[in-house]
């Protein structure tokens, strides 16, 4: 920062800005039903075959291993996705327009959505995760930094369903939900959750969101199953987290990381391969993996553009504008909602 150079513009000389309060500031939404949450990763474990839901990756390691995996050479999106951000910042501006109520989904360290502060110039920011770490880190600084929004945070395991009436006031609003996290929902899913979008949006409200494309089969595998190993042990890591929720004794390293392109249903897979037979107790069942037998912990879906589109208009937007990089590797969104006129 240039402390002795700036200068304030007059119309940015708030009052004092009011201190961050965590308290007030950041409502934990998360613990509504422990013991349902508990049951539902029991569930998942001694179904066959077994599955742990993706939102078990990002324990406070989980997060910062994910934050490598989006530095990785073969992991494109995220890169991307910032490159079109940067190139068509303008227009997409242009499309959203400014002093809306702006709600970040999945914010984690919000570093994605603070490049868009000074563009968008929200009245009010609501970043949204399941992670308080990064949250609780990150939102304080950006209220010192931009004292004229008015600033939130929201804990919430929002892929258990989008209900943020309490967190949404009224007036247009855009949504931002970037890095293809929609991906890890079943297209089915994804249509519903789209749809409960569009019911929190208001008139001359909208979704910005990010998308990864179909392409050849080896770079989408590539994307998740990196040669540095990183990949491999954001994926392992689940059984460290899972072992401390639920008490369990999974061995990570007894588990091989499998990254697989599932082509008849557009899916990057990602499993959990033991690698010799093993019994875990879960919930005081002794459930036995057999050598082979997979755990799968992630589906990571992959859309045409058009067909994305044409999701988000049976979800309920009006119009959908698509940017994309010359690759076309990548597709940014931005969908409206109806107009108030
Ligand atoms: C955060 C869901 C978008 O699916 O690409 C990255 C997560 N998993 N590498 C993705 C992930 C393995 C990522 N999303």
């Amino acid at each position: 920062m240039q402390r002795s150079t700036l200068r304030i513009d007059p119309r940015f000389r708030t009052p004092a800005p009011r201190a961050f309060d965590l308290d007030a500031d950041v409502v934990d939404r998360r613990l509504t039903d422990p013991a349902a949450e508990r049951r539902a990763l029991v569930t998942g474990l001694l179904a066959t075959p077994a599955t742990i839901a993706p939102k078990y990756f990002y324990d406070a390691i989980g997060c910062a291993l994910f934050c490598k995996i989006c530095n990785l050479p073969e992991y494109y999106p995220t890169r991307t996705e910032a490159r079109i951000f940067d190139r068509e910042r303008e227009a997409i501006v242009a499309a959203i327009g400014t002093g809306k109520q702006l709600i970040d989904l999945g914010a984690g360290d919000c570093a994605k959505a603070a490049v868009w502060l000074p563009w968008l110039q929200p009245s009010t920011y609501v970043a949204v995760d399941i992670a308080a770490d990064a949250l609780e880190q990150a939102l304080p600084k950006l209220a010192l930094a931009y004292p004229e929004i008015d600033i939130r945070g929201v804990l919430v395991d929002f892929t258990r369903g989008l209900d943020l009436d309490l967190d949404v006031a009224d007036g247009p609003t855009t949504f931002f939900y970037p890095g293809s996290s929609i991906g890890n929902f079943t297209p089915a899913d994804a249509l519903e959750f789209l749809n409960g979008i569009t019911r929190h949006c208001a008139a001359d409200g909208g979704l910005l969101i990010g998308v990864d494309t179909k392409k050849d089969p080896a770079r989408l595998r590539a994307a998740y199953d990196d040669a540095a190993g990183v990949t491999a042990a954001f994926n392992r890591n689940v059984l460290v987290h899972v072992n401390r929720l639920l008490g369990t004794r999974f061995r990570p390293d007894g588990f091989k990381h499998v990254a697989l392109y599932n082509e008849a249903l557009s899916r990057v897979e990602m499993h959990l391969e033991a690698i010799d037979a093993q019994t875990v107790t879960i919930d005081g069942i002794g459930r036995i993996f057999r050598a082979g037998e997979r755990i799968h912990t992630e589906s990571s879906y992959k859309y045409a553009p058009a067909e994305f589109v044409a999701m988000l208009q049976r979800a309920g937007f009006a119009n959908v504008r698509v940017w994309q990089d010359d690759a076309r590797d990548f597709a940014v969104c931005y969908a409206t909602t109806h107009s108030a006129g």
